[in-house]
């Protein structure tokens, strides 16, 4: 797949070749899950799954805060196999308390939060109905999620350069703890060349629901 260069990375790197990345580095058989937002669309067609029950993801319109957590539950079920979630920053934001569950039940999972500091797919809605505008979801300060980790008992990585990713990683993999990866994102990527997991029809086409 064509994905942009590393010129890029200075203004938040571009998801596609963040993903193109992780599927490089991280090994073929993981448990796997994703978040509601944008960092989802993404993963959908250039990240494989190479073996059944290994997709943790729960469809369409989706609560957000299932991807991170769900890991948890995945990883005590399946010890064996490293356990990997990719999260918005928004949706870490509604659940980040339960690395802590983690860090207590001795569960090495990994969380790669990809940090774009917007609750993306809604400020993409906004964009495009809005004549541009939008309210209520950027955030102005970036957090930093390695430290939030670290105040948690966690390991806790920051990759602001597509070079780094591998050696975070497999840190990650390697350090046997929770360990939560704050993957700085560009906050107005290039999109997904095809259309993402959540494929919205347009409304006025969606048929009536009968009442029962
Ligand atoms: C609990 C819950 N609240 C609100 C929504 C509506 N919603 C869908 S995506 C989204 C923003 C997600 O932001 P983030 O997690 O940062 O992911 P990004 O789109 O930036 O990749 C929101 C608010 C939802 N799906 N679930
Ligand atoms: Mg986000």
């Amino acid at each position: 797949m064509e994905v942009p260069g590393e010129e890029s990375d200075a203004q938040g790197m571009e998801p596609l070749r963040v993903v193109e990345e992780l599927r490089r580095v991280l090994p073929k058989d993981i448990l796997f899950s994703l978040d509601t937002g944008d960092h989802n669309h993404y993963f959908g067609a250039f990240f494989p799954i190479y073996s059944p029950r290994r997709l943790l993801y729960p469809g369409g319109w989706t609560p957000m805060g299932f991807g991170p957590t769900s890991i948890i539950g995945g990883k005590l079920a399946r010890p064996d196999l490293p356990a990997v979630c990719v999260t918005g920053d928004g949706g870490f934001l509604m659940v980040c308390q339960e690395v802590i569950t983690a860090v207590e039940w001795g569960l090495p999972v990994i969380w790669v939060v990809f940090n774009n500091q917007t609750l993306g797919a809604i400020r993409g809605g906004q964009l495009a109905s809005y004549g541009g505008r939008v309210i209520g979801t950027e955030f102005s300060e970036n957090a930093d999620y390695a430290a939030l980790a670290r105040s948690l008992r966690a390991e806790g990585l920051t990759v602001s350069r597509y070079a780094e990713i591998e050696d975070a990683i497999g840190h990650a993999l390697a350090c046997g703890r929770p360990c939560v990866v704050d993957m700085r994102i560009a906050r107005d990527p290039a999109p997904p060349p095809i259309a993402g997991m959540w494929f919205e029809p347009e409304r006025d086409e969606i048929p009536p629901r009968p009442r029962s």
